[in-house]
């Protein structure tokens, strides 16, 4: 069995501040939650940053370096950017971090699509902060805009000129043939990394039967010139992880996309995340990649080549 590349979403732009007090939004936590994340056996860290006051999703240069040295010096985990920042960002807003700090690996996703997290809003009355509540209630029309124009600029702007591999974010099918697209073009070269992305609405839900018809797509168009990986928001974080891995993937978990560790049990960290999945993984015989296996497997240009 080929060795399985464990990502941890750390932060992410989904949650609010009120919704767990186990969420990193100042650099302190970030930092701290990213090392116990790398510890426990994550070659990957996906990281957005957050205004430290608010916990409001940032994508801002200053927000990104106040965090970022310090992960890099503590661990040797890849250090993987969000350009999607937050959907209710514009794209150049959403860049502005990778962009100055020229990381090994950024995000990049695949198409434009509705982004609906109201249905979190729940019973919640009380909130930390005034910006969670109507983030939430007007994500009943929010876009989350991807065009090829956007993405091309981010394939040249990260990809062309900054030397970054993409982790590619691919919410459903039609966004595989986009990437199939770039890859025609010469812009998006192998070996890619989808990042299968289920769960949110707006995109495929977290069926296991869409994931193998995902994967038998991506088979067929990009055969052995590419890597999977699944993420599921929510409660099939883990059980789609695990069927990800049977097929022959890669998993990603952390608190960006799914804040319990069980039914009704909050996480205490994501590094607590990436245990649990480590245990259920050993436990069927799968064996993990070492961030220096991961880089040699993603095609990475290295630590010493980023800005921070
Ligand atoms: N949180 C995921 C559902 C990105 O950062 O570019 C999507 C995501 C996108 O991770
Ligand atoms: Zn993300």
């Amino acid at each position: 069995m080929a060795k399985i590349i464990l990502s941890c979403a750390i932060t992410g732009s989904i949650h609010t501040p009120s919704m767990s007090p186990h969420l990193p939004v100042t650099p302190d936590q970030i930092v701290d939650q990213s090392i116990g994340a790398a510890e426990a056996g994550a070659a990957i860290l996906h990281l957005h940053a957050r205004d430290p006051r608010t916990g409001k999703p940032s994508a801002k240069p200053d927000d990104f370096m106040a965090f970022l040295p310090r992960i890099k010096t503590e661990c040797d985990a890849i250090i993987n950017l969000s350009t999607g920042g937050s959907a209710v960002m514009p794209l150049h807003e959403r860049i502005a971090g990778p962009m100055a700090a020229e990381p090994e690996m950024c995000s990049l996703n695949m198409g434009t699509m509705n982004f609906a997290l109201y249905p979190m809003l729940g019973r919640r009355t009380e909130w930390l902060h005034d910006w969670e509540e109507p983030f939430l209630r007007n994500s009943d029309d929010l876009v989350f805009k991807n065009t090829p124009r956007d993405i091309d600029g981010v394939l040249r702007l990260m990809g062309t000129e900054r030397g970054a591999r993409f982790e590619f974010e691919c919410y459903d099918l039609g966004h595989l043939y986009m990437l199939a697209h770039f890859r025609d073009r010469g812009l998006a070269t192998g070996p890619l990394f989808i990042q299968f992305v289920m769960g949110v609405l707006g995109g495929v839900a977290a069926e296991p039967e869409h994931l193998v018809h995902l994967k038998t797509t991506a088979d067929r168009l990009f055969g052995a010139d590419y890597l999977f990986s699944t993420l599921a928001a929510g409660r099939q974080q883990m059980p789609m992880a695990l069927i990800s891995a049977s097929l022959g993937g890669h998993v990603r978990v952390g608190l960006e996309d799914n804040l319990y560790l069980s039914k009704g049990v909050l996480a205490q960290s994501n590094a607590a995340q990436v245990q649990h999945l480590r245990r259920l993984l050993e436990g069927l015989g799968h064996i993990l990649a070492t961030p220096a296996e991961a880089r040699a497997m993603l095609g990475l240009k290295g630590p010493d080549k980023v800005a921070f």
